[in-house]
């Protein structure tokens, strides 16, 4: 199925908006956020939606703060009625032309599900990538109804880095992001300045991606109305048009500069391979990425040939050279990743033909760029940027406790499988139950699931100051983004790996699989780590028949925390976890 679908918005109609910016310096470090419905216009041609929003905006505003100074957010939750976002389930996965109902507005004749519908604005704040204290990280099920506030510190003592505060209430994150709850945080540093790079207008643009749905009125128009559409056979959404800050498919006029891109994929399911096109022809080149997730590289690193990978969460900084350029020179950003994202290579050379309605990707574009008079400003980009951190050395890792993570798919009669998780520990062997075997060379580990639910009894206990490996292990056909909550780790290793899971291999709690840690002869993935990948990072992409193993050391706050699955519609329905942090001095109290 690679008919093309006639786009019903017009691409590059709508100048790139720049969210406000929220500095807190300017209000010695003291903000006070609404939490509000809010009219907003995704597209020139659409008319406006009711969204929910940080200060009533979509996105939020960009709230800008200092290493080292804390801030401390007053969020008021001023909602009032109901969801704006229209939640369905199509009856089928294809209209009768064979086009995934995903792939267009409305709801494909699915019928508005009423629990959805009768949410009315419980709330909980998470900054995503904040090293922040327990009390204030946005525990999932500590919400604020209504007409109540919370006030979170922020200590801040963390190094400069884009981050994101969204909405994470327990089962439905996925409907208050995708209604507008999302906004950026960008932490500035002495070593950022020092090296010199564009900070604010014009030449720093955040770009926040995320993919939205709307309705059809009786005569086939699209509506403003936000619509959260899933297939029988896809619990993710993967809605058709992509926005950047809020506009479906934006453009942004360029001066004959580099610029600084702070780009995150903030949608719910979505995975993005970026290519930047210029007629039609890819120019990579142009791109030099600086920083991931918690911030800078050691060093300048290029995107890789097919693209810049961003799932669900990830963060990228971005030099973009447009120096050189005529005026009226166009690019192009594109998308090639189909959906749902299994990690299969796509050449950057063909991005152009990208469009795959039968995947889920009717449209690839992104936004436009256009080159208008300007000065010409070229900035050397230094070949050392951070200095902060190196790879764990062996010595650390050898004495690191070691986790084992399953991610798995369980079949459900009557609905779309599950994805969930599976934390496995060292069976003994006295154990006489459903294993896991992971078998590498000569050598077999047996293990059991200790937990899989949510609310099961948390297993995790980091002790401060200790790295610890934790190896998670993708039994699905799909990419699941794994964040961990607090600090930031550093990804080890990725290795393929083949496995069978027997018939019913995948229960409440237990699990039965065989994994070999080698190649399947079918497997095009390269199961590499990305030189961009490198750095310091809170998601991790974890592909299919894939083992990727993080080093993550928990360093300044005790507490309970969480991980998961940044695929919003994993992470409601169950691919969570809690983990506690814990001093060493408390662990010989622990029963
Ligand atoms: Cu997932």
């Amino acid at each position: 199925m690679t008919q093309t679908l006639a786009a019903p918005l017009a691409p590059f109609a709508d100048a790139l908006p720049v969210p406000r910016r929220l500095v807190a310096a300017e209000q010695n470090g003291r903000l006070s956020v609404p939490i509000r419905v809010g009219a907003h216009r995704f597209h020139r041609d659409l008319p406006e939606s009711v969204i929910w929003g940080y200060d009533g905006t979509v996105p939020g505003p960009t709230i800008e703060a200092e290493r080292g100074q804390p801030v401390t957010v007053q969020w008021r939750n001023e909602l009032d009625g109901a969801l704006p976002v229209v939640v369905t389930t199509a009856p089928v996965a294809a209209d009768t032309s064979s086009v995934p109902v995903q792939c267009v507005p409305g709801l494909s004749g699915g019928v508005p599900d009423q629990n959805a519908a009768a949410l009315a604005g419980h709330t909980v704040v998470h900054l995503h990538g904040g090293l922040t204290p327990a009390s204030y990280d946005g525990w999932a099920e500590n919400l604020f109804a209504p007409g109540q506030d919370a006030v979170f510190h922020y200590p801040m003592g963390q190094r400069a880095a884009l981050l994101w505060y969204h909405d994470h209430v327990m089962g439905v994150t996925r409907f208050g992001v995708y209604a507008g709850l999302a906004g950026l945080w960008i932490i500035r540093d002495q070593r950022e300045r020092q090296l010199g790079l564009p900070e604010g207008p014009p030449f720093e643009v955040p770009l926040l991606i995320q993919d939205r749905n709307f309705g059809l009125d009786d005569s086939g128009r699209l509506t403003g109305q936000l619509v959260h559409k899933t297939d029988p056979e896809v619990m993710e959404a993967f809605p058709p048009f992509t926005v950047v800050n809020g506009k479906v498919w934006p453009l942004l006029e360029v001066q004959p500069a580099t610029y600084r891109f702070r780009v995150l994929n903030g949608s719910n399911a979505r995975t993005y391979r970026l290519v930047l096109l210029r007629d039609g022809e890819p120019e990579l080149h142009r791109i030099t990425q600086i920083g991931t997730d918690h911030g800078l590289l050691r060093t300048p690193a290029r995107v890789p040939p097919d693209g810049l990978v961003l799932a669900s969460a990830e963060r990228a900084d971005l030099l973009v050279d447009f120096s050189g350029l005529e005026p009226g020179s166009e690019f192009t950003l594109l998308n090639t990743a189909a959906a749902p994202f299994d990690g299969a290579p796509f050449p950057a050379a063909n991005a152009r033909g990208a469009a795959d309605p039968g995947r889920m990707l009717p449209y690839p574009h992104v936004m436009g760029f256009r080159v208008v008079e300007g000065p010409a400003t070229r900035r050397e980009i230094p070949g050392e940027l951070a200095t902060d951190y190196r790879p764990p050395s062996p010595d650390a890792l050898a004495s690191a406790p070691r986790r084992t993570i399953a991610l798995v798919e369980r079949e459900l009669e009557g609905e779309p499988n599950m994805l969930t998780m599976r934390e496995l520990v060292i069976a003994g062997d006295d154990h006489t139950g459903p294993v896991v075997t992971v078998t590498d060379d000569e050598q077999t580990t047996r293990y059991r699931a200790a937990a899989a639910h949510f609310e099961d009894a948390t297993t995790f206990f980091p002790v401060l100051d200790r790295y610890e490996i934790w190896q998670l292990i993708n039994l699905t056909d799909d990419t699941h983004p794994i964040h961990v909550h607090l600090d930031p780790f550093q990804i080890l290793s990725r290795r393929p790996i083949r496995y069978q899971i027997p018939d019913h291999g995948i229960e409440d709690l237990a699990i039965t699989a065989a994994v070999t840690l080698d190649r399947d002869p079918d497997d095009k993935l390269g199961h590499t780590i990305d030189d961009n990948e490198r750095g310091l990072k809170d998601t991790v992409r974890v592909n299919p028949n894939e083992i990727a193993e993080i080093a993550v050391r928990f360093t300044t706050y005790s507490g309970r925390y969480m991980y998961h699955c940044h695929i919003l519609e994993h992470e409601d329905r169950d691919m969570m976890r809690p983990f506690v942090t814990m001093p060493a001095e408390l662990m010989p109290f622990m029963a």
